[in-house]
This record gives C-alpha cells, structure tokens and sequence, in this order.
C-alpha cells in the first residue's frame, strides 16, 4: 500500500510541477525595456523580459533583474504613490542635478505615451516598449 503510494506519488509530483510551469507562463507576456540615457551620451540598451497578466511595471523590471540579463534598478517608496524608480544600471537621478528616470511607453503601433503612474501602477500590455530614460526636469 505504501508503496503504491509513493509510486503514484513519484508519477504525480512531477506532472504538477510541469503544469505549474506552463500555467506560470501562459500567464506571462513579452515586454521589452528600454535603457536610454542620452544625457551621457550612451547608446540606448534594450532588454526583453515578461510581465504577468494584468501585473505591474515593477514585477517585470523584477523578473528581468533577476534574470541575470545585466539590467539592474533600484526604487524608494513614497507613501502616496508607491514606487519611485531611483536608479537604473547603477545610474540614480539627482535633485542636485534636476535629473530623473523617466518613464515613457511605446505602444504597438508606435505612439509614445508618458504614463501618468510609476513603475509600481503602470499595467504594460503585450509586445509594449517600456522606455527608461535619463531626462530633466
Ligand atoms: C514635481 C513632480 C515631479 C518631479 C519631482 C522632482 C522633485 N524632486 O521635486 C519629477 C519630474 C521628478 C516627477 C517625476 C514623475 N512623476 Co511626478 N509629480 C510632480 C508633481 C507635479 C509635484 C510633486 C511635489 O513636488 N509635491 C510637493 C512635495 C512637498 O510633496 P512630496 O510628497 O515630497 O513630493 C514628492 C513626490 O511627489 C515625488 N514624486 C514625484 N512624482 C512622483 C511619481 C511617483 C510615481 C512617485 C512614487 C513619487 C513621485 O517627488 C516629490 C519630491 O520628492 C506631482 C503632482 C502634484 N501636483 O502633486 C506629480 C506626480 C506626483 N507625478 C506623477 C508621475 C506619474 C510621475 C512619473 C511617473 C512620470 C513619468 N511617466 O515618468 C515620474 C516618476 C518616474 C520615476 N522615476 O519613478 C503622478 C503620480 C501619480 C501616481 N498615482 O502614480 C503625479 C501625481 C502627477 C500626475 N500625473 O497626476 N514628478
């Protein structure tokens, strides 16, 4: 009996992991994210990450982190509106400076859009561009 239990759980077990696998990324759609920090003069880095359905901006800048893929952020947290993208690859903006990192949405069709929410609202849809970029204010 035991043994046929532990039998049905070893046929099992990984079966529902595997299905837990797939449904996590039938959940996930494709996002790029786009680095521009043209005040230094520095070549715009794009890199493709996902972002679960109906999921914020910041749990696909997550997922992208920690996927190695060198993109790196850091954020602070305003009591009002929620996550304030501080840094990007190591670069913060300044006060001192009037610098931020901006964040600006290319649409499927092309149309640039400056959302009215940060990375911690934002809901990016399918095969959308998120732009990070180093911009004054
Ligand atoms: C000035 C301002 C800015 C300046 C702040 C410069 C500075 N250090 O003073 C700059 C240009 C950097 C800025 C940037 C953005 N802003 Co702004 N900003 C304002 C504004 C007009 C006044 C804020 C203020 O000075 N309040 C008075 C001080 C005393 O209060 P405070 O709490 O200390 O203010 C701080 C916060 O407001 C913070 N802050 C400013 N913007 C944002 C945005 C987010 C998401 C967060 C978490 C914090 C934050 O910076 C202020 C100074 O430290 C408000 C609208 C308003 N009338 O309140 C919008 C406002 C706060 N901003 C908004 C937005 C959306 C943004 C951006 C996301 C826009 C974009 N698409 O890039 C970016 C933030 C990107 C990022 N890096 O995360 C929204 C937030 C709405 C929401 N629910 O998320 C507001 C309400 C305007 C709106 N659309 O209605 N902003």
């Amino acid at each position: 009996m035991v043994k046929l239990a532990l039998h049905a759980a070893a046929v099992l077990l990984p079966l529902l992991l595997l299905q837990g696998v797939l449904t996590e990324n039938l959940n996930l759609s494709p996002i790029e994210v786009v680095v521009e920090n043209s005040l230094l003069g520095a070549a715009p880095l794009t890199y493709s990450t996902h972002v679960a359905y109906r999921g914020i901006l910041i749990g696909a800048l997550r997922r992208l982190m920690e996927s190695n893929a060198g993109f790196t952020f850091t954020s602070t947290e305003h009591p009002d509106y929620g996550a304030y993208l501080e840094s990007v690859n190591g670069l913060a903006g300044s006060d001192e400076d009037r610098t931020y990192w901006e964040l600006l949405v290319r649409t499927p069709d092309g149309k640039i859009i400056r959302p009215d929410v940060g990375i911690g609202c934002y809901i990016p849809r399918e095969k959308e561009r998120i732009i990070l970029r180093l911009s004054r204010w």
